[in-house]
């Protein structure tokens, strides 16, 4: 509010007294629904933390270390190494891999036995050989909205990794078959003024984005923020759009993430532009080539580009102007445009 003398912190709500915490996200016992129903939430509207539903699922009560080697140690497999210190950053696009049996993997991710220095963090994808005969022991629930196969998988994980905040384009349902997670979620729309004071290499490209839980940002002053624990045959919905940030509090940790499509978007053109465009390839491509990288943001640029004019005829057309909407373009394109 203008002339009110209080700075960004002063603005903040919260009370002297005030605890720092943020509510777990919000408990229920039934899956979202594309519309919701009276005994079902709407898809979409807010993150939930689902009880009772894959309990009784196969995977919940079957999967250990031994079934688990019994019926696939001898899968190829090629988890990511993700180092050793308290807090283990897991990032596909950075992490090396290291080859090994399903059956070693477990050993390690179970601390039965050290196949490497350091933690690791195997995903086994809708695509890999294995996957089929463990998608034989969990459900793909009708949520009314179209499932999405290959962006599924089974993840297995150790104490201390961390999914650093980041957000998808899809409805995830983590399904938690083996042990505990903590996650912090933040809403979309909270998610510029979060990022306004990380690195550019956090922002923009690889570099692991900062903690976000309660106890790491105690000056927090967004306005919608979840944080809890996931426990054993428990799911988080995470709605489209939502940053999430996931640290595995448990050795021989399994969880499901499942996705489904959403026809969802967020509200801004040029934030999804930047956000989920093309320039979002140059960040998942660790390339130092110059070529590659014109060539994405000329891709880029032409995109943008096309949606601007789509634009501009849209309202030269409502207004009915009587301009040619490519000679506005022309004009805009080439600064002769301004300020007339
Ligand atoms: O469980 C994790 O480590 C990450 C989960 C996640 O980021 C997701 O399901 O999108």
């Amino acid at each position: 509010m203008a002339g009110d003398g209080l700075g960004r912190s002063g603005r903040r709500r919260r009370r002297e007294d005030d605890a720092l915490t943020s509510p777990e996200a919000t408990r229920v016992d039934a899956l979202p629904l594309r519309g919701g129903t009276a005994n079902r939430p709407m898809i979409g509207a807010a993150p939930l933390l689902i009880t009772g539903v894959a309990t009784n699922w196969a995977c919940c009560g079957t999967w250990d270390r031994a079934s688990l080697t019994r019926r696939l140690g001898e899968l190829d497999v090629a988890p990511f190494i993700t180092g050793n210190g308290p807090r283990n950053t897991v990032l596909k696009q950075v992490n090396a891999t290291k080859s090994m049996t399903f059956g070693q993997a477990l050993a390690h991710l179970f601390g039965v036995q050290r196949i490497v220095d350091g933690s690791l963090y195997l995903r086994i994808g809708a695509e890999s050989p294995g996957f089929d005969e463990l998608a034989q022991d969990f459900v793909v629930p009708d949520v009314g909205v179209e499932y999405e196969a290959a962006a599924t998988g089974v993840w297995f994980s150790q104490t201390g990794n961390v999914t650093p905040a980041h957000h998808d384009w899809w409805h995830s349902f983590l399904i938690q078959v083996r042990g505990s997670k903590r996650y912090t979620l933040i809403h979309p729309l909270d998610a510029v003024s979060v990022q306004q004071n990380w690195q550019a290499s956090e922002r923009f490209d690889l570099s692991p984005a900062p903690e976000l839980s309660t106890a790491a940002t105690p000056d927090w002053d967004g306005e919608v923020r979840y944080e809890g624990i996931l426990s054993a045959g428990e799911i988080l919905y995470i709605p489209p759009f939502w940053l999430h940030e996931v640290e595995t509090l448990t050795e021989g940790n399994i969880s499901i993430p499942m996705r489904f499509a959403t026809t969802q978007s967020v509200a801004s053109n040029l934030h999804q532009l930047s956000q989920d465009g093309l320039l979002r390839s140059v960040t998942n491509t660790p390339t130092r080539n110059v070529a590659t990288i014109i060539n994405v943001l000329r891709r880029n640029r032409r995109v943008f580009l096309a949606r601007e004019e789509e634009f501009v005829r849209a309202l030269v057309a409502t207004r009915e102007i009587d301009v040619d909407a490519a000679r506005l373009l022309a004009d805009v394109r080439h600064g002769d445009g301004v300020d007339r």
